[in-house]
């Protein structure tokens, strides 16, 4: 029996394994998609809870490379809500014709590389293995969720969800006494959508965020038509900036200011909104601690402002950190969602939750009787899709085992000493930013490569362990020069894999700013690739 082979397989269909496909379809490279849900949009279709919409603006989020989906689709608010993007990556799909080489239900429980082949051999659930020569992994940075530790957990005897895994038909929450546990970003997002849904609303916080709260805006026919104008100048500001964000980045110091131009300029880009007040206020709250600490008490102030009990303001507030500690998320409508009566906030840092019972939660002594209890604790962030299978490289050594034995290491996040040919888009190393940006240039960066390999009889490309060693060591310097890691360590971020109980720390992102990342990539490409051409091994004599 004949094994079904391919020049590439890419697992995942979200953002990321669409832009390769197109890309790769590109320069005559047949290429199979995996995915193991039932339709295309990754990320996006498995995270369907009430409130899932963008936190980067419509104008950025979204591919730049095809203008017939630039010229044809129209989005219709200014943060798209999570079932409007689910309908942009499926119209992207349609579009450009990608679904006759996307195989959905399709789970791949490990990928093997072969040394006399030059092959990857995909082992899927349940079906007959594939073979590629490329193997590419477009599965996701925040994809494999995780539920908390926490005793007494598969007792309890109500409806009881994972953000992640949000039902397809909706959940009816109407008139229920609801728990929620985990206030990051998706937590943020819930809040205000179901708040005025239900009975009861406990929230039980254990770390505060700060949030930045925003507006959203209806998108005008006006508005598409000037973005396709001028879309290319928006995408290049964005793939410009650190963030990947289609701002300015700001130009002086928070320190450098009097104490009323800071408020006035902390008051304006509060008024614009979201990753507004992070990226664009001053240069440093990512940099600088005291600079940090002032946005922190401008949003504190914020939370007094807005919500009217004092001592529920006083717990939303953040002490323990400062701002930029974690992901910042934006808020709509979150702090005024405690206002309401039937809304109430449990603060489980000071009396932690001691159990989770058939009825309800326990804090302490006191047990918080439920219908439906929410989990929006978050990921196994960068790297828990790729150490969740087992991809196994030369000598039969795992991503896993690899990571475990040496620390986390990748030349670029995009590969692996001793992984040839295998790429990751969006791999651990990869840039903190608008997400969109990496993977879009990413798929392109790698259409280069590849076309480049075929054109010059290079048939194996293998990250060098000197130019793992150096970004790892990249990743480490810049990270540790930004509040990102004094304040995520505190924090414990996701991004430094502190949310893992026995993850080892590490930067998970690389911090030093995606246009710098860009620059780097783009040298390895005019270096002939010469990182990710590790010697070929020659064979031993036979004896
Ligand atoms: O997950 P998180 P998330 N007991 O890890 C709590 C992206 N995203 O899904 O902080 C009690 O941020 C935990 O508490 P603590 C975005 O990049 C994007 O919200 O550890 N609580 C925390 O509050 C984001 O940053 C968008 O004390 C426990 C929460 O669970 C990333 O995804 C939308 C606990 C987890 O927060 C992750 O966000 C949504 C325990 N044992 C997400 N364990 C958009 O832009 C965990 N928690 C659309």
């Amino acid at each position: 029996m004949s094994i079904e082979t391919h020049d590439a397989i890419v697992i995942g269909a979200g953002f990321s394994g669409l832009a390769i496909l197109h890309h790769l379809r590109e320069i005559g490279l047949d290429t199979l998609v995996l995915d193991a849900q039932d339709g295309v949009g990754g990320t996006w279709l498995a995270n369907r809870y009430p409130g899932v919409r963008t936190d980067s603006e419509y104008s950025y989020y979204s591919f730049s490379f095809s203008k017939e989906v630039r010229d044809e689709w129209s989005w219709s608010q200014r943060y798209p809500a999570g079932r409007e993007v689910l309908s942009y990556l499926n119209f992207v799909a349609d579009r450009l014709d990608l679904r006759r080489d996307i195989r959905l239900n399709t789970r791949v429980r490990a990928a093997r590389y072969d040394e006399v082949d030059n092959t990857w051999t995909v082992e899927i659930e349940g079906g007959a293995p594939v073979v590629a020569k490329y193997l590419i992994s477009g599965m996701g940075v925040l994809s494999q969720p995780i539920f908390p530790d926490i005793a007494g957990i598969d007792t309890f005897a109500g409806e009881k969800y994972h953000t992640a895994y949000w039902p397809r038909d909706g959940v009816d929450l109407a008139g229920k006494r609801v728990g929620l546990i985990g206030l990051g970003a998706s937590g943020i997002q819930i809040v205000p959508e179901i708040a005025p849904l239900v009975d009861e609303f406990v929230v039980f916080q254990r770390t505060p965020n700060f949030v930045v709260e925003t507006t959203n805006d209806a998108v005008t026919a006006e508005d598409m038509a000037w973005l396709r104008d001028n879309y290319d100048a928006i995408y290049e500001k964005a793939a410009n900036h650190p963030f990947g964000v289609a701002m300015e980045p700001a130009r002086f110091s928070a320190l450098e200011v009097s104490d009323e131009q800071r408020r006035s300029i902390f008051e304006s880009k509060w008024n614009e909104g979201g990753f507004h007040f992070a990226n664009e206020c001053f240069n440093d709250l990512a940099t600088n601690h005291a600079a940090s600490e002032l946005a922190s008490e401008f949003i504190r102030s914020k939370i007094r402002e807005i919500v009217k009990d004092p001592a529920t303001a006083d717990l939303l507030s953040p002490k323990t950190y400062s701002f930029n500690g974690k992901r910042v998320p934006t808020g709509h409508g979150y702090y005024h969602a405690f206002n309401l009566d039937h809304v109430r906030l449990v603060d489980t840092a000071s009396t932690p939750i001691t159990a989770i019972t058939p009825t309800g939660v326990r804090v302490g002594d006191t047990e918080y009787e439920l219908d439906v209890l929410i989990f929006a604790t978050g990921f196994d962030a960068m790297t828990g899709t790729l150490t969740n299978i087992d991809i196994v490289g030369r000598d039969g050594i795992t991503l896993r085992d690899r990571w475990n034995r040496d620390g986390l290491k990748s030349n670029l996040g995009i590969g692996v000493h001793g992984f040839p040919n295998f790429f990751m888009s969006l791999g651990p190393q990869t840039p903190y930013s608008n997400l969109v940006v990496p993977i879009q240039l990413g798929a392109q960066w790698l259409q280069r490569a590849l076309r480049w390999a075929r054109d010059n009889d290079v048939d194996v490309f293998e990250a060098t362990q000197e130019s793992e060693d150096w970004w790892a060591g990249e990743t480490e310097r810049t990270g540790k020069a930004t509040v990102m890691y004094t304040e995520g360590k505190k924090a414990k971020a996701w991004f430094l894999g502190d949310n893992v109980p026995g993850k080892p720390e590490a930067f998970l992102v690389y911090m030093g700013g995606g246009q710098v990342y860009q620059q780097h990539c783009r040298e390895l490409e005019e270096s002939g690739y010469e990182a990710m051409r590790a010697p070929s091994r020659v064979a031993e004599p036979v004896v």
